[in-house]
């Protein structure tokens, strides 16, 4: 038996060594002399691609024959990475590649880092939608991803003198393996213009629109693949193209700029991802973009849909449309007109098709980040659909108005424009409307938006708020970003442990175990060596394996509170000097992340780590003992070092401020243990790996809403806190920026003063939370235990537990696990 697999382990690596040769040598065109290991990458992606293909083709023909129903994943943000080790994974190739790889003096290790991150988003919302792929791809659900292929991702981020500094993204530069280019999937997409109004002879009117400026839309696919091949599925990207890309007339004349501007314009569409989470800026081109995928995307899949089934009455019975957040709600507008303008469909009926189609699921509470859009630009940009849209709140406000408690402040806050701010469209609104399923992203996240910004629609229309609680691949955050820890698992749960992830709860049984215990920390170790390794490569920084990682990695923003993790990181920095002979847990703080480039005071955060680091790491008196990294450049490959090798997770945000939180998964997956607040999935986290295996410290979003009631004043939270005082005092008195003693002085103004994010109020209950963490890490036997435990029960974290529970109860569609055979 060992012998015929070894047999056939050979054969399968001498067939990809071949492969990669020709691949080389035919589709890349380079000698095996010339080859650089970006050519090897290319001729290594080529290969598994063609396996991934061939499967492809299948599973398309398969879908097509059954006719199925399809479900489609409307994204303005798919934030990938890389996809090789995906691509060798899911195709169980990574082994048989590695040693052909090697038989050709070729490193796949080294290869793995020539591949450029796709960062086609900001960061969970978008990372959110790439494991769902993922899973819907493993749990053979046919679907589609749409969304934009960004020529510029989010932006590389370096961090000069502290300060963070944006440089333009170039993933496309050398080229990209994974796709396929259909020019001849291609979309009008109309803007402006005009409605004329057509009398018909039996009475009604017919709209017709006629834009007045029309972009293209051509689709770039790439595939990809469930664990095991299951089942392919396809991500289908659109880039703007101008219908006229050059006016020659003005080129003949001379004019070879102006000549070009119609293509610059329409082109502008796909440039450069909106980097802005949660910032206002760039408004049209924003808008522009959300239609011009969502148009491109219903044209497409009704034209699919038509093809496969004849008639548009069948849509909702065929179809399943979610947008993920309101970045892509105009759809809904876009549906209406397609079958009321274009099919004829009556209205009533069109609407029930609409809704039935639909599922909107939300991201966030934060108010800045609920979108709203000027009902004049709408009105210039897209006449049509803000006319379905008044229509449609005109019904909606009709059947309200004659509900038993209905006031005008009631209709006020269902209506479809916020008359308050200037007359504006609630997205939010038009994707509850349009929608039979409204979910968030955590228990916590979904109850809350049934009493802040849906209280007043969920009383009109009940029921339809739902929660489907986030979750992450393990194919890339257990098995790729963590193999040693993934084989000891294997061995302990069996190696059907991606195929169900729930298997992991064996894990518990062995937690207490000394011997797994041991192998358990080793596997931590190795992770840590390697990335004390990139620490020292990329900052020339020296870190010790031994001390303890703490790590907050994720989006900068002020509700994230990086600031607190700062806070009392000085205040164990002023202990430690007071009393440095003390016996200290040597610990290291890791941070990761960007800021949006606009964002003032979470750029002003970021120098403030930098500045802390660079006094820290300086000092003799702490080495040794504690270090502080700033790691630049966040993104989805750095976090599969990251994380792996992180003791401490830090989800430390304002309470009923985190919908969910992804990173914190990831996290206690691969054994870290959580410091955090009872926000978003933290919650839920909790009650599946005990209390006893987690530190949550801080007021609960209850007593944060109360507390904010009081007042947002931190000074008596100070007052409380000396130690709390001393940091705030040092940070204000320029202690760790003597090159500009006042750098600071306003970040403190506002935690005195104006501590929206209860920053001052949490920091005692932080700093104790820290030092438990402390006298756990002291007891290593209890330390290893609970982290065991932590991996044990994060099998429910799976999002193919999430991908089936839309299924099931949102999309109506079956799922087929994977599996041998
Ligand atoms: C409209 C614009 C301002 C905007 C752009 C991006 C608004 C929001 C976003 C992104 C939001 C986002 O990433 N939300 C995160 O979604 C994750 C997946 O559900 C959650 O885990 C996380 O808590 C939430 O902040």
């Amino acid at each position: 038996k060992v012998e015929d697999r070894a047999a056939s382990d050979a054969d399968a690596a001498a067939a990809i060594k071949e492969a990669i040769l020709n691949k080389l040598i035919y589709s890349v065109g380079k000698s095996l002399e010339a080859a650089s290991s970006h050519d090897w990458f290319v001729a290594t992606a080529f290969v598994a691609r063609d396996r991934i293909v061939e499967r492809w083709l299948a599973s398309i023909d398969e879908v097509n024959r059954t006719g199925r129903k399809q479900v489609y994943y409307l994204s303005v943000e798919f934030l990938i990475g890389r996809l090789l080790f995906d691509a060798l994974t899911n195709m169980e190739m990574v082994e048989p590649t590695r040693a052909a790889l090697f038989a050709l003096g070729v490193d796949l290790d080294e290869l793995r880092e020539v591949e450029p991150d796709a960062a086609l988003g900001n960061g969970g919302l978008g990372r959110l939608a790439a494991c769902f792929m993922e899973s819907l791809a493993t749990l053979s659900i046919a679907a589609f991803g749409y969304g934009i292929r960004y020529d510029h991702g989010l932006f590389r981020q370096r961090i000069k003198d502290g300060r963070q500094l944006e440089y333009p993204e170039e993933w496309l530069a050398f080229g990209n393996p994974w796709e396929f280019q259909r020019p001849e999937v291609d979309y009008e997409i109309g803007f402006g213009g005009r409605i004329e109004a057509e009398h018909q002879p039996d009475g009604t009117v017919k709209h017709v629109w006629l834009p007045g400026e029309t972009v293209e839309a051509v689709a770039y696919d790439t595939p990809i693949a469930g664990w095991r091949g299951a089942h392919i599925n396809t991500l289908r990207l659109w880039s703007a193209r101008a219908p006229d890309p050059l006016r020659l007339d003005k080129f003949n004349s001379g004019d070879h700029v102006g000549a070009l501007m119609d293509q610059v314009r329409a082109e502008s569409i796909s440039k450069v991802l909106y980097p802005g989470d949660t910032t206002p800026a760039g408004q049209e081109l924003r808008l522009r973009q959300e239609f011009f995928f969502a148009s491109a995307s219903l044209q497409d899949l009704v034209l699919r849909h038509l093809r496969q089934h004849g008639g548009i009455l069948s849509l909702a019975d065929k179809v399943a449309i979610q947008l993920n957040d309101t970045h892509p709600a105009i759809a809904v507008a876009e549906l209406m007109r397609i079958l009321v303008d274009l099919h004829d469909v009556p209205w009533r009926d069109a609407w029930a098709i609409t809704q039935a189609t639909f599922g909107y699921t939300n991201h966030t509470l934060l108010p800045e980040a609920l979108e709203t859009w000027p009902v004049p630009l709408m009105e210039r940009l897209l006449p049509r659909h803000m006319q379905i849209i008044y229509l449609i709140n005109a019904i909606h406000l009709d059947q309200a108005s004659k509900l038993a408690d209905s006031t005008g402040e009631r209709l006020a806050a269902i209506s479809l424009i916020d008359e308050a701010h200037g007359r504006r469209v609630r997205m939010g609104h038009l994707a509850f409307l349009g929608s039979h399923k409204v979910n968030g992203v955590s228990r916590l996240h979904s109850d809350l938006l049934k009493v802040t910004v849906f209280r007043e629609l969920d009383a009109v229309l009940p029921g339809r708020i739902t929660n489907k609680t986030n979750g992450v691949t393990f194919r890339r955050w257990l098995k790729e970003a963590n193999p040693g820890l993934t084989s000891l698992l294997t061995e302990v749960v069996g190696d059907r442990l991606l195929d169900d992830a729930r298997l992991l709860e064996k894990v518990a049984a062995v937690a207490g175990d000394a011997a797994f215990q041991e192998r358990y920390a080793a596997e931590r170790r190795a992770n840590k060596v390697a990335l004390a390794k990139l620490v020292r490569h990329r900052l020339g920084i020296k870190i010790d394996p031994d001390a303890l990682f703490d790590v907050q990695i994720k989006r900068i923003h002020e509700y994230k509170r990086q600031i607190l993790n700062i806070l009392e990181t000085i205040a164990v920095y002023d202990m430690i000097r007071a009393q440095p002979m003390r016996d200290w847990i040597p610990r290291v703080k890791i941070f990761s992340g960007k800021a949006a480039a606009s964002y003032a005071t979470a750029k002003l955060i970021i120098q403030l780590a930098n500045d802390v680091a660079k006094i820290v790491n300086a000092d003799p008196t702490v080495r040794g003992i504690l270090k502080v990294v700033f790691l630049p450049n966040y993104n989805v490959s750095l976090a599969e070092r990251i994380i792996p090798a992180a003791d401490l997770s830090e989800q430390i945000s304002t309470a009923g401020m985190e919908a969910s939180g992804t990173g914190n998964m990831k996290l206690a997956l691969n054994g870290a243990l959580t410091i955090g607040t009872l926000d978003g999935a933290n919650v839920e986290i909790r009650e599946k790996v005990g209390a006893d295996n987690i530190f949550i410290f801080g007021l609960t979003a209850e007593e944060v809403e109360a507390h904010r009631h009081r007042g947002i004043d931190g000074s008596d939270a100070i007052n409380r806190s000396a130690k709390l005082a001393e940091v705030l005092e040092a940070i204000a008195s320029g202690v760790f920026s003597p090159d500009e003693p006042d750098r600071y002085r306003g970040l403190v103004d506002i935690l005195i003063h104006h501590d929206y994010f209860m920053v001052t109020a949490d920091f005692e209950s932080y700093y104790e939370a820290q030092r438990a963490v402390f006298r756990r890490w002291r007891d290593k036997r209890s330390w290893w235990r609970a982290a065991a435990l932590n991996t044990a029960h994060m099998g429910w974290f799976s999002s193919d537990r999430t991908i089936a529970e839309y299924a099931k109860d949102i999309w109506d569609v079956p799922v087929k696990p994977p599996g041998r055979g």
